[in-house]
């Protein structure tokens, strides 16, 4: 039979290591120290953030698959795509409720999903292959920091960028990345952007400061990383966690705080980090957002908000942006 699943790399041999060290010899000198959230996320962190999509308090998960459900017909005729593009793809299990809207309006021909674990995108392609018979799936594996992996296609594609992932960067990087995503955009093509809401700041907290203790495993688990690949002694229990509510950039902020003075040795980059107790480290920022503020970022990268979809609740919104 044919072919239908292909993998392409676009990441070099040995780019992610690089970037981890890079990134940990960075955040682990600065003051205060910090890390990049996007190294949560090794198989046992994968996990754990499935894990926290399931929680109670963690609703965005569930709001924005409940936009899905109710509008994702909508979404697939105002922009009834050939290909839907997935950044940062992961399980691609909200993806099935896009393609099905794009099937049943006859537009679909390719999914490309991108991301940065290879093994992800096989498991993830495969499943859909059983259930899409008449799909073509091209997933690539790449870092959308860096490039974006967006494959030149016959249009029209709908890049889809789901999760509120969207928050876990600065304003600055924001701007870069929807830019990046612009330039690689048509007339007639479109990016659907999922993003959190500003909402009460301990409905917040609890989102991100789970009663059973998952979000603080998921946030130690980048220590568990850091020891593994970067030859680390950190011990994750001497480090709790922290989730805030910054009401001046209206973002979550979540750091580990050091129980005791102790001293971490990162064999594999030379370095000795001192923490101090109570120190602080920055490991994730997730910023929730207002329709209005989106819309404007979203015009500075030269796109227009052509749809604008809520939950019931007001919890979550996803954006139709074009060119
Ligand atoms: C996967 C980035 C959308 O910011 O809400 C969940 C990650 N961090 N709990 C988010 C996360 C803590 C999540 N995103």
């Amino acid at each position: 039979g044919t072919t239908r699943l292909s993998v392409r790399g676009h990441l070099p041999e040995g780019y992610l290591a690089d970037a981890l060290r890079r990134d940990a010899e960075l955040g682990l000198t600065a003051h205060p120290k910090r890390l990049p959230p996007k190294w949560f996320y090794d198989a046992r962190g994968s996990r754990l953030f499935e894990e926290i999509t399931k929680l109670p308090e963690y609703y965005p998960t569930r709001a924005e698959r409940e936009i899905l459900r109710r509008n994702a017909l909508d979404i697939a005729e105002s922009l009834p795509a050939h290909t839907l593009v997935e950044l940062g793809s992961g399980s691609s299990e909200k993806t099935r409720l896009l393609l099905d809207a794009l099937r049943a309006v006859g537009s679909l021909e390719r999914y490309v999903p991108v991301d940065v674990s290879a093994p992800a995108l096989v498991e993830a392609g495969e499943s859909l292959l059983r259930d899409y018979p008449d799909l073509t799936v091209e997933a690539v594996v790449s870092d959308f920091d860096a490039h974006l992996g967006i494959p030149e296609e016959p249009g029209p594609k709908l890049v889809a960028f789901l999760g509120g992932t969207i928050g876990n960067l600065t304003p600055d990087q924001r701007g870069v990345f929807l830019a990046a995503v612009r330039s690689q955009l048509r007339a007639g093509d479109g990016l659907l952007l999922g993003a959190d809401l500003v909402k009460d700041p301990d409905v917040l907290v609890r989102a991100y400061d789970d009663a059973q203790g998952v979000t603080a495993e998921f946030n130690r688990n980048v220590l568990h990383v850091l020891n593994r690949e970067l030859d680390g002694d950190f011990v994750p229990e001497r480090f709790e966690h922290v989730a805030v509510w910054d009401s001046d950039d209206e973002w979550i902020e979540m750091r580990l705080r050091s129980l005791g003075d102790q001293t971490v040795k990162l064999g594999g980059l030379d370095l000795v980090a001192e923490f101090a107790d109570g120190e602080e480290m920055r490991t994730e920022i997730s910023a929730k957002f207002r329709a209005s503020g989106l819309a404007m970022e979203l015009e500075r990268a030269g796109f227009a908000v052509a749809r604008w979809w809520t939950d019931p609740e007001n919890r979550f919104g996803l954006a139709l942006a074009i060119p």
